[in-house]
């Protein structure tokens, strides 16, 4: 006997600007960290941008009519730091910040409850020219002033607020693997970086709990359990390090304003760990959030990494794909935290998608377990779903794969909840087809088709998939029948 969904639970759909709104150069808006890096060869499938995206920013009342449609009860959306202020800080640009406001006065003439992100990695270029973005400590002044502005405009109107998504990704994919921008291969940059959005989320914390006390913040972070691959204590261990590494060292930081010793102790050792100035342990401890958003697709699973590292390099198969959790250093012989902690490797239990992620519910429910365990925190589910080559026909999309995907993940946050995990609401990932920031517009995860492609904008007609009217369902009976 499963429990039901709360009568009350938020049944949504996620998006982020860069990733659909288009219109980069419209009504002031100022050029992001994303509009530069897109455009350098080589570093995008095919070379496609967000320029035109799915042209949400001029077409949100559409879209947002067939949320209304659809009976969606919450969606999260990302603000474009630069469109609300051009160069990251000073000058605020009335047009962009107009822009956010009639989206969520939009949302909530159909009582679609917003939920807002401050930073979805679109960081204004002008503060990555002037002060080297996230490296620079001025980046947390700026993001503070932005903030603000959007606290005082918008506090009265938006209960949910997400500070940051998905640091982890950002930081490993920016600083690491070249992957995203600012374009960097450099692990004690990223590690400095990284305390700089910690300190950046926390002030931003601080700063809603005092202008706005009645309304709830937190980050959003891309969490996967760590399984070890064997019952062999060593590999118990090296999983353990891993769950470290990949998750604690971010998720400590959030709720309990400290880092993990283990991981500390060996960037240390590295000679990687980064700088803390006066001050900023206290302000990490101080700013708690109100609760966790968790963005799940799969977890990892990791072997010994250290006495054997050999054998199980050619017993294994090592991960090999574009993946934040999964990539190994590139310079096998290099030392960094993995080598020395544990060894990504493929699960032999799990099928994966057509991009190589593994699928993997019940880790979903494993996610959902352990975060609420140790952090004690009500937690929203801000992004799941399947990216997939949809195929449109006779203005009809069927995709039962993505249904079966969405139900079975939906299923075991139910059994999540009945273990006693509270979970708020779950947003699936994503409403409209959208840029797929490595892969174009060919990777899709929409309840709604989107007629482009890398090449062709064509008309961006909305087409309703079969996951539309599923999901309506699912939101109708408050959960699956
Ligand atoms: C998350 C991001 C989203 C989205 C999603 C799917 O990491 O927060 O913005 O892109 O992953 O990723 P991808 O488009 O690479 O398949």
């Amino acid at each position: 006997e499963l429990d039901p969904f709360p009568a009350n639970f938020l049944w949504g759909a996620a998006s982020a600007a860069y990733q659909i709104e288009g219109a980069w150069q419209a009504d002031g808006k100022g050029p992001s960290i994303w509009d530069t890096f897109s455009k350098l060869p080589g570093k995008t499938y095919l070379g496609t941008n967000g320029d035109v995206a799915v042209d949400h920013y001029h077409r949100f009342r559409e879209d947002i009519q067939l949320m209304a449609e659809m009976g969606l009860k919450t969606y999260r959306f990302s603000v474009a730091w630069s469109r609300v202020m051009p160069d990251g800080e000073g000058a605020v640009n009335e047009a962009g910040l107009a822009f956010y406001e009639e989206l969520v006065d939009e949302l909530r003439r159909y009582q679609i409850e917003p939920v807002l992100t401050l930073y979805h990695w679109d960081l204004p270029q002008a503060l990555q020219d002037k002060y080297n973005g996230w490296e620079g400590r001025e980046t947390i002044a700026a993001f503070k002033s932005y903030c603000r502005v959007l606290f005082e405009r918008l506090g009265s109107k938006v209960t949910y607020w997400v500070t940051m998504n998905e640091q982890n990704v950002l930081t490993s994919l920016g600083y690491r693997w070249e992957l995203h921008p600012p374009n960097v291969a450099d692990t004690k940059r990223m590690f400095q970086a990284n305390h700089h959005l910690n300190l950046a989320n926390a002030d931003a914390i601080a700063l809603f709990h005092e202008l706005v006390p009645t309304r709830k913040i937190g980050p959003s972070f891309g969490y996967g359990p760590m399984y070890p691959l064997r019952a062999d204590p060593n590999d118990v261990l090296a999983a353990e390090n891993g769950e470290a590494f990949n998750n604690s060292w971010w998720l400590d930081v959030y709720c309990k304003g400290k880092y993990p010793k283990v991981i500390w102790k060996q960037l240390e050792a590295l000679g990687i760990a980064p700088q803390l100035l006066e001050g900023d342990l206290e302000l990490l401890k101080r700013a708690k959030p109100d609760f966790l958003g968790i963005n799940y697709y799969h977890g990892g699973t990791a072997a010994q990494n250290t006495l054997e590292k050999e054998r199980i390099a050619s017993q294994e198969k090592a991960f090999s794909g574009i993946d934040p959790y999964l990539m190994q250093p590139k310079d096998q012989q290099a030392q960094t935290p993995e080598t020395v902690l544990f060894q990504s490797v493929e699960n032999p239990y799990l099928e994966k998608t057509d991009w190589g992620w593994e699928i993997d519910p019940v880790g979903f429910r494993v996610a959902l377990r352990r975060v609420s365990d140790r952090y004690d925190l009500p937690i929203f589910v801000t992004e799941n779903g399947l990216g997939a080559i949809d195929l449109e026909k006779d203005g009809k999309v069927h995709d039962s794969y993505r249904i079966d995907y969405l139900a079975q993940h939906i299923l075991e946050m139910q059994k999540a909840i009945t273990d006693g995990v509270t979970v708020i609401g779950y947003c699936a990932w994503s409403f409209t087809d959208l840029l797929s920031w490595l892969n174009g517009y060919k990777k899709r995860y929409g309840f709604v088709y989107v007629d482009r492609d890398e090449e062709d904008e064509k008309e961006l007609t909305r087409i309703k998939k079969d996951s539309y009217y599923w999901y309506q369902e699912v939101i109708q009976n408050n959960g699956l029948r």
